[in-house]
């Protein structure tokens, strides 16, 4: 199944550590965030990530575990990953907002994650997502993602868990911290 293995599985983490999954459609940007989170720099190699990849991450009074998972294979992938979701103090989807093609598939993505964790993970874990990709002309707006995705729909399913949507730009930095601000104090368990 040639999975990347950033660390060992979970257990190894001190219990201190938050879970964030970030995910996603493939090349959105969620390694290039993880990295500009990490170090500060942009991410220079353009590697599709296999599986699913892990980081940790200092931030703020907060050290964050910081999961990767989405990409071409996600429906196959996505009986494994599902567990990570459970377990998680905070999700975010990544989003590229040059892609108006995909954007479709990435509220269905969203849909089979939130179909998966609605009445067993506490609706205080939030949902961020990150508009990416916002440096480029053009690029959708939040709130063009934020009804692209459906998100207020979300509200009529009995759905309390709180969500926002944040323009990004992995390479800069620009709002990245933003969004984490908003998770962190969003997230009831954080
Ligand atoms: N212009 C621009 N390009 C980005 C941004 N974030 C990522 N990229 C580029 O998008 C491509 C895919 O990024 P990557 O982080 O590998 O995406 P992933 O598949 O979601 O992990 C790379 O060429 C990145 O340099 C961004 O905010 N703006
Ligand atoms: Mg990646």
């Amino acid at each position: 199944m040639g999975m990347t293995l950033g660390k060992p599985f979970s257990g190894f983490f001190q219990e201190t550590e938050q879970r964030i999954v970030l995910f996603g459609l493939d090349g959105t940007g969620k390694s290039s965030i993880m990295h500009k989170l990490k170090t500060g720099e942009t991410l220079t190699t353009n590697m599709p990530t296999i599986g699913f990849e892990v980081e940790s991450i200092k931030y703020k009074d907060s050290t964050l575990s910081i999961w990767e998972v989405g990409g071409q294979q996600r429906y196959k992938m996505f009986p494994l990953w599902k567990h990570y979701f459970h377990q998680a103090a905070g999700l975010v989807l990544v989003v590229d907002s040059t892609d108006r093609n995909r954007i479709e598939e990435a509220k269905n993505f969203l849909n089979m994650v939130i179909d998966e964790i609605q009445g067993s993970v506490p609706d205080s874990v939030a949902i961020l997502v990150y508009g990416n990709k916002h440096d480029v002309p053009g690029a959708m707006s939040a709130s063009e993602i934020t009804n692209k995705l459906d998100l207020a729909s979300l509200r009529k399913k009995n759905w309390q868990r709180n969500w926002h949507t944040q323009s990004s730009c992995a390479l800069s930095g620009d709002g990245l911290h933003e969004g984490l601000d908003w998770l962190l104090q969003n997230a009831g368990r954080m």
